[in-house]
């Protein structure tokens, strides 16, 4: 199996710009073999060895993103802005016994948990030098990447990607959407999800592309080198566009207009991982005159939908099956529909789907019904475009493009002592398309700045509520169960 034909042939060209630093493809390949070497130490295949890493966007972490998958590893890049507890539950779960990170990025607590968990830490330097690797070749089916995904049940999950299904899912996205090696991205979004991973750094350094690195998303840095016209991509999730042109309307005239026609001269704004509003898409044509290609994905699939390239981009709709994605939709019950007005659950097979979730088979096999895999997004077909509604569970939630699950936000503030009774809703936002919302039963009084504390320390701060409501108790159905729809009330105004 073929993994990163680039790294072979890529030379001179520019493959990474991190500031005032620049690699070579020729250099990355440098730097992918010291780090298969030195995770191979002697032996020629890791077996499926779960290698964690905890890079911000770097040199290191697309030697590593490549190299652990080209030494017979599975990569998990986990999340920079994840709590402690929640990397524990990732290294636990995939059974981890090495993580990459760089020094800056130990902390005590981390230390505790590594040691408990039998985790060895170690940075890119510190591996070993073993003489020239003599990696076994990869097979299709085996596993190359894990990526954590929230479910409508516990905790995250980790979503197994196989070389066949990371190879399919990058070279359909070069072929639909025109990948060049001449082409220049910005990556800002975060590298624990597959829009970062795969859309962006995994497709441009498999074509040959540039891609510049930003530690996090910079609207004035960023705008800066559009405004000289540095770009030709740019893929981004629609609060980010959001963000944008709340930026340009700070800026004066002149330099704003010499940012716009920086974006007016790519050859592509992609929006994706959340509904892009048409409000949205109306103003950033009017700004940059770029319509958006939308497109529509999931971790465990990459991208299944996608409006064309070349051909009518349509607001507010997804546009159509990537080559090689089959999609059906069905009813509740199950059956197949077939009147496309009708809407209906996204259903798909694709050579682009994962394998499985990671030491969780029930969730594996409850996730596919006769090898279709059930998204939980409901869909119309309206004139050959799909066009997502929402979803089938009010208990996943996406705010600024991350998933999250309300169910694991209730399990963690349920911890504190003074919550009794909890319930974790999406109520919708301009920016941030949704926000987290939680309404609370207090068994004793305690401040909404202490739960808002004792939340950060233990989840990512975009899992944190950012609206409360105080009440005596929750509205609940005949059954005991609390009446979700009804809450959304409680946060209007
Ligand atoms: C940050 N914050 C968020 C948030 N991101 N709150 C809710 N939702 C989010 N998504 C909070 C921070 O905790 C902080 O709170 C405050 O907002 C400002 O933080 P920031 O770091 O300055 O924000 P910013 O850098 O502007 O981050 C916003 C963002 C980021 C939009 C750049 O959220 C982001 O990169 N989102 C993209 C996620 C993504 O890539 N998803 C793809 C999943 S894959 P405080 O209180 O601490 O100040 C997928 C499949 C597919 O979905 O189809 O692609
Ligand atoms: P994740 O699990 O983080 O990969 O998120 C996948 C989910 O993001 C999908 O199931 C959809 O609910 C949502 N999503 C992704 N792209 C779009 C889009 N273009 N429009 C609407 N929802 C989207």
């Amino acid at each position: 199996m073929t993994w990163f034909p680039s790294l072979n042939h890529g030379g001179k060209a520019t493959a990474l710009v991190d500031g005032d630093r620049s690699l070579t493809y020729e250099e990355l390949n440098d730097t992918v073999t010291r780090v298969i070497d030195g995770l191979l130490n002697g032996v020629d295949s890791l077996d499926e060895e779960r290698v964690a890493f905890l890079y911000p966007a770097s040199f290191d972490f697309a030697a590593l993103i490549i190299g652990v998958v080209a030494a017979g590893g599975i990569a998990v890049p986990l999340s920079v802005h994840a709590s402690v507890s929640e990397l524990s539950h990732c290294l636990s779960v995939a059974g981890v016994k090495r993580l990459l990170l760089p020094s800056g990025m130990r902390s005590v607590a981390l230390d505790e948990i590594c040691e408990a968990l039998g985790v060895e830490q170690l940075a890119v330097e510190d591996l070993p030098e073993a003489g020239a690797p003599k990696a076994s070749p990869l097979t299709a089916e085996q596993g190359a990447l894990i990526v954590f995904t929230s479910g409508t049940t516990g905790k995250p999950k980790g979503v197994v990607h196989t070389v066949a299904s990371v190879s399919a899912m990058v070279t359909s996205l070069i072929e639909a959407w025109g990948w060049a090696e001449t082409d220049v991205i910005p990556l800002f979004l975060p590298l624990h999800h597959v829009h970062g991973i795969v859309n962006i750094l995994l497709c441009a350094l498999w074509r040959g592309a540039a891609v510049d690195l930003y530690t996090r998303f910079d609207a004035e840095q960023l705008c800066r080198k559009v405004a000289a016209d540095r770009y030709s991509v740019f893929m981004a999730v629609p609060t980010i566009y959001v963000k944008l042109i709340s930026y340009l309307k700070t800026l004066d005239e002149n330099y704003c207009d010499q940012v716009t026609e920086g974006f007016a001269n790519m050859r592509l704004n992609v929006s994706g991982s959340a509904a892009c509003p048409v409000p949205l898409f109306d103003e950033w044509e009017a700004l940059t005159s770029q319509r958006f290609l939308e497109r529509y994905g999931m971790t465990e699939l990459g991208m299944a939908l996608s409006n064309p390239y070349e051909g009518e981009r349509r607001p507010g709709h997804v546009g159509q099956p990537l080559p090689g994605v089959v999609i059906k939709r069905v009813s509740e019950s199950g059956e197949d529909i077939t009147d496309p007005d009708m809407p209906g659950e996204l259903a798909v097979k694709s050579r682009t789907a994962f394998r499985e979730y990671w030491g969780n088979p029930e969730s594996t096999e409850k996730a596919f019904v006769d090898g279709w895999f059930l998204t939980g997004d409901i869909a119309v077909i309206d004139e050959g475009a799909y066009r997502i509604l929402g979803r089938a569970s009010i208990d996943i939630i996406k705010s600024g493009g991350y998933k999250l699950s309300a169910l694991e936000i209730e399990a963690t503030l349920l911890e504190h002592p003074d919550v009794s009774e909890v319930a974790v809703i999406g109520v919708p936002d301009d920016e941030w398309g949704e926000i987290v919302a939680a309404a609370v039963v207090l068994g004793c009084p305690v401040s909404e700045d202490s739960l808002v504390q004792f939340s950060r320390e233990r989840m990512s701060g975009y899992k944190v509520p950012r609206k409360w409501v105080f009440a005596d108790a929750l509205p609940r159905n005949a059954l005991g169960k609390v009446t979700k729809p009804s809450l959304s009330a409680w946060f209007e105004g």
